[in-house]
């Protein structure tokens, strides 16, 4: 068992078997079953690159053999961190073959964030594109390596010498056998958006995640005619399995890859491809339907659009349908398991106005106030959930973990919402320290931390602040005694620092003080008010 990951209890295990939900399925089988039965069927297309199921089957075994001749061995980490390519799936299946597990980082992770996640989980390789979106990650793995002693390998996609190159990796396996691999063996770490320190690792099993997928596809109807645009980048859980890439390739439907999210991209490769189905995060499908006025492209395949990931305004949902003549679902999810679908045939209303309900009837939900109680359907409360694919700990974080779940439990989400009579919830907020960025979330303490390591730095507290096209951003007060110091002066301090640019505080408030709850914490709260007030007045 690897150490810091915290089975199921055999009591809930055998209860998800024997209802149905774990099948004892693995990834590995899903992709040499898909390849069995619909072999010369486009899996994934890139570019000009298309890829049959069969391809993609015999291609990752073939990077399983190799990565077994690297040395790389079942329950090894490896931190993968590729943009939306066709390699990211080779990769991921060759490692779900031979048991290794993937952290999956996004590409705009930078070297803090990536070495932390290499230190923390003692990877052994880390897989990166050589260049993307102008960034360097060869130079960026280079200072990574040089911190983390457990790094072996770096992998890169892509053509570069220094580092082992994953075609290089290509091998044939006469000699070895792949080990097995069981439903409940773990197949990879999701991460969490996170709200103290750094962001938590989740970790996941075959049977848990393969259960969301399977329920996912139902509902979002999948099949061998999906044709699914992956915008948003696919290591991350909404685009991955809600039901996203990996409910695709379960259905045996077609994903293409865009390289950006951006209509320019987005609307040829829908128009040439005859997409019917994607998922947006709200500030997404707000540029989506104001370029849909004005672009010529024949978006007409179009059958759903997914909006989720942070809350989709009533007046942003209302426009969804009408722009591109389609259904929207709204998705209200978390990398940590439960998630909501408004279901494809709801009410206009329900569509509207509801981030969904959940997918399993399995889900057990309980909406309490501050000391634990249930409330009253409709009022509004703290959500916990429990259930086959929701995690009951987080990886090596014994003390996090006592704080996110009850003692019979149950996961803490963090999230404020309300419930209606028939059981479909809706976000109203949020009780963890937590900004969410147009759909990136930020942990206000992680930010916070990195911005006290700046010596001119006495005290920081980061809030959101509202935004009308990304519903948040985020404000940083600061406490410094140099009158000199500016916000412009922390932003390079924290871009330097190497980390994701979209936790780079928006805006930089300078105080002499907090102001404080009547507990003598910092308040949070006001701040939020002091900076609203502020915006109001346009000052
Ligand atoms: C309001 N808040 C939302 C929504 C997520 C599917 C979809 C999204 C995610 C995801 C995911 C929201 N309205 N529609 O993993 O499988 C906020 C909540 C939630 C947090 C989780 C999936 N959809 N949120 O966004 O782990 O606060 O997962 O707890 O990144 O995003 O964030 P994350």
């Amino acid at each position: 068992m690897l150490q810091g990951y915290t089975p199921w209890p055999d009591e809930l295990a055998t209860k998800y078997r024997s209802n149905g939900c774990w099948t004892g399925e693995t990834f590995g089988e899903v992709l040499e079953r898909m390849a069995t039965l619909t072999p010369t069927s486009i899996a994934l297309i890139e570019g000009n690159r298309k890829v049959t199921y069969e391809e993609l089957d015999e291609r990752a075994n073939r990077l399983a053999y190799g990565f077994i001749h690297l040395g790389i061995k079942k329950q090894d980490r490896v931190v993968l961190q590729l943009s939306n390519s066709i390699t990211f799936f080779e990769i991921c299946f060759a490692l779900f073959r031979i048991g290794a597990l993937p952290i999956f980082s996004l590409p705009l992770h930078r070297q803090t964030e990536i070495t932390y996640f290499c230190e923390h989980t003692k990877a052994v390789a880390y897989v990166i594109p050589d260049v993307f979106d102008r960034h360097d990650y060869v130079k960026m793995a280079r200072e990574v390596k040089e911190k983390v002693h457990t790094l072996q390998h770096i992998i890169v996609a892509g053509d570069e010498q220094e580092f082992l190159n994953v075609e290089a990796l290509m091998s044939e396996g006469s000699s070895v056998t792949l080990p097995t691999i069981t439903g409940s063996d773990l197949a990879f770490f999701q991460l969490s958006g996170g709200s103290t320190g750094l962001p938590k690792l989740i970790p996941r099993t075959h049977d848990e995640y393969l259960y969301s997928i399977r329920k996912s596809v139902e509902i979002c109807e999948l099949s061998e005619r999906t044709k699914y645009l992956a915008v948003l980048p696919v290591a991350h859980n909404f685009t991955m399995s809600s039901p996203g890439v990996f409910g695709v390739l379960y259905a045996g439907g077609c994903i293409v890859l865009s390289p950006d999210p951006s209509p320019d991209t987005a609307f040829p490769l829908i128009e040439k491809e005859k997409i019917n189905f994607t998922s947006l995060v709200p500030p997404l499908a707000i540029i989506w339907i104001e370029a849909s006025k004005t672009r010529d492209y024949d978006l007409t395949s179009l059958e759903v659009i997914q909006v989720g990931g942070a809350k989709c305004s009533a007046e942003v949902a209302k426009k969804v349908g009408p722009s591109f003549g389609c259904t929207l679902q709204q998705v209200f999810g978390m990398a940590e398991g439960l998630v909501n679908y408004t279901r494809l045939n709801d009410a206009e209303e329900k569509i509207v106005y509801t981030q969904g309900r959940p997918m399993s009837e399995f889900d057990e939900i309980r909406i309490v106030d501050e000391e634990d109680q249930s409330i009253a359907v409709g009022d509004t409360g703290h959500l916990q959930v429990r259930g086959p694919y929701t995690i009951i700990a987080y990886y090596n974080a014994e003390t996090h973990n006592e704080k996110a779940f009850t003692h019979d439990g149950f996961y803490r989400t963090g999230d404020i919402v309300k419930q209606t009579e028939d059981g479909y919830l809706i976000v109203e907020g949020r009780d963890k320290d937590q900004i969410n960025r147009g759909g990136e979330k930020i942990a206000a303490e992680e930010v916070e931390n990195y911005l006290l390591s700046h010596e001119e730095v006495l005290d920081a507290a980061i809030v959101s602040m509202p935004d009308a096209f990304l519903g948040e951003r985020s404000c940083a007060f600061i406490i410094s005694q140099k009158e000199q110091l500016t916000g412009q002066a922390l932003k390079s301090f924290l871009q330097l620092k190497g980390i994701a640019a979209f936790k780079i505080p928006d805006r930089f408030e300078f105080v002499h003080e907090f102001p404080q709850t009547p507990l003598g914490k910092v308040s949070k709260k006001s701040l939020r008010e002091i900076i609203q007030e502020k915006l109001a007045t346009k000052i």
